[in-house]
């Protein structure tokens, strides 16, 4: 997730990092889940509001998992980390492993959780970032992105925290792994100086680096189709404000498959491909500047059909005051079945 326009955080951040269950698309089923993460602080003397939060797709049945402080995050120039952020779904949908910065508040760490928020373990132990944690398709491992050798890079370890392994070994910035769904890559996005990102991948036990963009700007968030020869990113090859557009690409030589969210005002970004293959779930700023409240948008993979689907039952009551200034991290990601643990069991 994604990410390099983070401001201050005053007295309003909302925040919501998305994750949406896979839905078939001819089946609006409500007993998936989605959890994400937000930062609402309407009130500077409330600063507790923040936290990760599981719903059903209609806003129903919303939990809040965790709660943090939300003026305890950190910002720095490859995006921004909330003090719990990234969740993001075991593939059997029973736990949510995420980031959190709850033992100090300058050192993230990496931890799981059952659903309902209970079974708390903390699987990082380290210095520095550990951040944008993923379990591999089959859930027997974590891919995640840490500073602990140096700089930001990409590592994996097995899912109960044991065997971390290096993969990335570069000066630059590895941030956002994504599997791809065979489990045998790991996209992942190599911060290469100011304003200019790119997108590689790697065999997700290290070897076969490649490189599949190389395009001015901004090239980042992949994820990948369910048959694994595209990718999804955030792209600003056509000069959106304020983050660009969500392309589609072909992983093997990074060809554009097309901008999917062409003529869409301020464009969109942090996509997420659907497990089905049907739709792309995107971040879209209110406007055009950078620390603009986001919205969640699904849209068919093919950029029709956009339709903002904000969780708006997750969010508190209507601001009091004016939104004077907002900051936000929204980056959908969609498990890859069903979770096994409804709400009403959680
Ligand atoms: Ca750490
Ligand atoms: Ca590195
Ligand atoms: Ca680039």
């Amino acid at each position: 997730m994604k990410h390099r326009f983070m401001l201050v955080i005053f007295f309003l951040v909302f925040v919501a990092l998305i994750q949406l269950a896979a839905t078939p698309a001819s089946q609006a089923t409500n007993d998936y889940l989605i959890a994400f993460t937000s930062a609402v602080d309407i009130d500077f003397l409330d600063i507790e509001r923040g936290g990760i939060f599981v719903m059903r797709p209609d806003g129903t049945g919303i939990r809040q998992l965790t709660s943090f402080q939300t003026l305890n995050y950190d910002f720095e120039p490859h995006g921004l980390n909330l003090p719990d952020d990234h969740p993001a779904f075991s593939p059997d949908g029973s736990k949510i492993v995420f980031t959190s910065n709850r033992h100090d508040r300058n050192n993230w760490d990496i931890y799981t959780m059952d659903v309902n928020g209970s079974n708390l373990v903390r699987l990082t132990f380290t210095a520095g970032l550990d951040t944008e944690p993923v379990f591999s398709p089959d859930g027997s491992h974590i891919a995640f992105a840490s500073e602990r050798s140096g700089n930001l890079d990409i590592w994996v370890m097995e899912a109960d925290g044991s065997n971390p392994i290096r993969l990335t070994i570069s000066p630059f910035e590895d941030i956002e792994p994504a599997y791809s769904p065979d489990g045998s890559q790991i996209a992942f996005s190599r911060v290469l100086g100011n304003h200019e990102k790119d997108v590689f991948v790697i065999g997700s036990s290290g070897s076969n680096e490649r490189r599949v963009t190389d395009v001015a700007g901004e090239d980042h968030d992949p994820t990948f189709s369910p048959d694994g020869t595209q990718l999804v990113i955030t792209s600003e090859r056509a000069g959106t404000n304020p983050f660009g557009d969500v392309f589609k690409i072909r992983l093997s030589d990074g060809a554009s498959l097309g901008n999917l969210t062409s003529g869409l005002n301020n464009g969109g970004g942090d996509p997420a491909w659907s497990p089905d293959g049907s739709k792309v779930a995107f971040f879209r700023s209110s406007t055009a500047i950078l620390a603009s409240p986001q919205q969640l948008w699904v849209m068919s993979s093919n950029g029709s059909n956009r339709q903002r689907t904000e969780p708006a039952a997750a969010l508190p009551a209507p601001p009091a005051k004016p939104l004077t200034r907002a900051t936000c991290q929204l980056s959908p990601t969609w498990a890859a079945q069903k979770p096994t643990t409804s709400l009403a069991t959680a």
